[in-house]
């Protein structure tokens, strides 16, 4: 398809796509430009947390303008260079050299800490291909996210989500489908416990680079994921909670055990974090609740568990001092395309 370019040509598309925990976790690229992962990756999408963002192609722009959460960002950050390998891609396909208006929000502070960029960049795939024109299948869309941010490309679909790995040098197998969708396991809660609002030292993307480069254990971590990703696909659909926790919890403490053999080490915990991590563990060894922690590129922790326990875990964890926000999701549902535009 060929997008005009005339004077007056605009169009603007808004859509809203909820932000994902990995219970499987990805870590490491095989290909830094086409953001293939060493290994694939299972989600839950998250009901309650999300980004909106509002795309507009207009022939009035002669390059891209970024604003997220009202702070305007230029090229050479890291987050326009996000946006800008999205719509070189878009551009490329609607075979079009109009430049794109981009405005997202998030619903939470980003203050809290949890990143963000997987539902902002799912959302900015599925507002700037319906804004140029392109329909795309979920496929289309999901590969299309991954060159914005690895795990926005499960972003794209609501559920229980797997990232397959992909064995094609030219990332054409490498995308999500659903494991089940939003409803088939209402009961899963998620509490995500921000303990801590400082920035992170070392973005994600710089401490993967450097346990693939350094950690002496990383040879490791592929196949391992690779037989996790099929244990928790099993779990997930029995609804299996014990299963899914342990296999996540697991998860995440390779993956922070790998970071921590890196060269300089890499350690995101904080003293709230192993805090948090001993109440979960005590109520589980001690009270036989069901609650498991997964913990991502930073100091925040996000306890898994079922709708029956969460009252208890919200009551234990309101006794730990300087806990900063708690934002409770269920399993959500896939992006969405809304009317009111953010400008
Ligand atoms: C994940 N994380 O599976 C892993 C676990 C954090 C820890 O994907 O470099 O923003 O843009 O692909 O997706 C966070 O990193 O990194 C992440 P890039 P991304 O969710």
């Amino acid at each position: 398809m060929q997008v005009p370019i005339n004077e007056d040509f605009m169009s603007k598309t808004t859509a809203r796509a909820f932000s994902n925990i990995a219970l499987v976790k990805y870590w490491g690229k095989r290909d830094e430009e086409k953001m293939l992962p060493q290994n694939s990756s299972v989600s839950v999408t998250l009901s309650d947390m999300y980004a909106t963002t509002t795309v507009e192609f207009s022939a009035g722009l002669t390059k891209h303008e970024l604003m997220l959460n009202g702070e305007s960002y230029f090229s050479g950050s890291s987050e326009y260079s996000k946006v800008e390998s999205v719509l070189k891609r878009i551009k490329k396909t609607a075979s079009t050299g109009l430049n794109a208006k981009v405005v997202s929000k998030n619903n939470f502070p980003t203050s809290a800490g949890f990143a963000s960029s997987a539902a902002g960049l799912a959302a900015l795939a599925v507002a700037a291909s319906k804004a140029i024109d392109l329909s795309l299948s979920k496929k289309e869309l999901s590969i299309l996210a991954r060159y914005g941010s690895g795990s926005a490309s499960r972003s794209v679909l609501g559920g229980f989500v797997k990232w397959n790995r992909g064995e094609k040098d030219d990332g054409s197998d490498s995308y999500a489908t659903e494991v089940v969708s939003d409803t088939y396991w209402p009961e899963f809660r998620i509490l995500a416990v921000s303990v801590s609002n400082l920035r992170k030292k070392i973005k994600s993307s710089d401490a993967m680079r450097r346990t693939v480069a350094t950690s002496p254990y990383y040879t490791k971590w592929p196949k391992e994921a690779e037989r996790d990703v099929q244990k928790i696909e099993n779990a997930i659909k029995k609804r299996d909670i014990k299963s899914v926790g342990e296999i996540a919890e697991r998860s995440a403490f390779s993956m922070h055990g790998l970071m921590m053999t890196a060269k300089p080490p890499i350690l995101y915990f904080l003293p709230k974090t192993i805090e948090l991590i001993n109440v979960i563990a005590q109520l589980r060894e001690k009270e036989s609740v069901n609650a498991y922690v997964t913990i991502d590129a930073g100091p925040q922790v996000k306890i898994l568990c079922l709708k029956k326990d969460i009252d208890y875990i919200k009551e234990k964890i309101a006794k730990i001092n300087d806990i900063q926000k708690i934002f409770e999701s269920r399993p959500g549902t896939g992006p969405q395309f809304l009317s009111d535009h953010l400008f």
